[in-house]
């Protein structure tokens, strides 16, 4: 049985090897990303049992991405390799506050060969949570078929759905996220959003009015994203604000969001209070953006423990 499936594109990511406007970079680092690739790592390395629906590029930045999430102990067996349709690539540039800005190459993307047919019903009949997100339906008009497909699927199936919208307006506009993202709002259990996102979708930026909102179409758990003020949460009933977990040092803030999804979700299936859940989660936050890379900050388990104060981090 699987914790966590999740429905996205993974892509070959070239961070730059000094800081400062992306045209003046003269080195990049080859490295992988990918939002929901991110989330099921970020699971996977805290414990959970996770897989990924996805086609690669039958290239060998494919084969690259590939390899790496089999290392890390992600269920690949329904990632497909594609002919003709290159693995996605993505440039950063990354300023020296550790702002970031991301420039795809991904129009010809593998993913737009998979259809709704493509997703076996088996593995969703093996599995608790689906995580789907807002970049999926950005990459193809069909997208979003395949979405709707995976939650019915899932509502079939006894799972639940947690969704974060992700919105990249490099992909698309704010009016064309708006429409879509507001039709995958009611079908899902588990939100985790931005607040800059919510007031693209709803017009709202106050967690409150969000999570009052979001409640009344029924979603049952709510998390609202305030980067480095914290976070806001909704759970049986308790509306709670966590306070941010100052990072060690700010280097890039890329990941942090899927770092924070994966500690909720993490939290939700060991059943725990929604206090715990917010400040674990928090804290994974806290970790990414410490470090360079869209995911080599997402934390295993007990660096969350020591980071937490609850082990002893011996050094040497
Ligand atoms: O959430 C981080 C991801 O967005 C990043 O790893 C790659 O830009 C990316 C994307 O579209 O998934």
């Amino acid at each position: 049985m699987k914790d966590v499936i999740t429905i996205g594109e993974a892509m070959i990511v070239f961070d730059p090897n000094t800081t400062g406007p992306m045209k003046f970079v003269g080195g990049f680092e080859k490295k992988i990303g990918g939002a929901e690739l991110n989330l099921v790592l970020g699971c996977a390395r805290l414990g959970l049992k996770t897989g990924y629906i996805s086609a690669l590029g039958n290239d060998e930045f494919g084969k690259h991405i590939h390899n790496f999430a089999r290392g890390e102990g992600i269920d690949v067996s329904q990632v497909k390799f594609v002919d003709g349709y290159p693995t996605s690539l993505n440039f950063k540039e990354i300023m020296e506050d550790g702002s970031t800005r991301t420039f795809y190459y991904r129009d010809k993307s593998p993913t737009l060969t998979l259809s709704a047919d493509d997703l076996d019903e088996e593995y969703f009949k093996q599995a608790k949570i689906l995580h789907i997100t807002g970049i999926y339906p950005a990459i193809g008009p069909d997208h979003i078929q395949v979405i709707h497909r995976a939650i019915e699927l899932a509502k079939q199936n006894n799972m639940m759905i947690s969704f974060d919208p992700n919105i990249r307006l490099r992909m698309w506009s704010k009016e064309e996220a708006r429409r879509v993202l507001s039709e995958i709002l009611p079908r899902v259990d588990i939100l985790l959003a931005g607040d800059e996102e919510m007031d693209i979708i709803i017009g709202e930026s106050d967690p409150a009015k969000i999570i009052e909102e979001m409640k009344a179409l029924g979603i049952s758990f709510i998390a609202i994203k305030q980067g480095d003020k914290g976070s806001v949460g909704y759970w049986n009933g308790e509306i709670l604000a966590s306070p941010p977990v100052k990072a060690s040092k700010v280097v890039d803030t890329v990941g942090a969001g899927d770092g924070f999804n994966s500690g909720i979700l993490y939290g939700l299936l060991h059943e725990w209070s929604l206090e715990r859940t917010l400040h674990f989660a928090n804290t994974i936050g806290s970790m990414v953006v410490s470090v360079k890379g869209d995911n080599e900050g997402l934390p295993y388990y007990e660096d969350v423990q020591a980071k937490l104060g609850e082990v002893e981090r011996i050094e040497r």
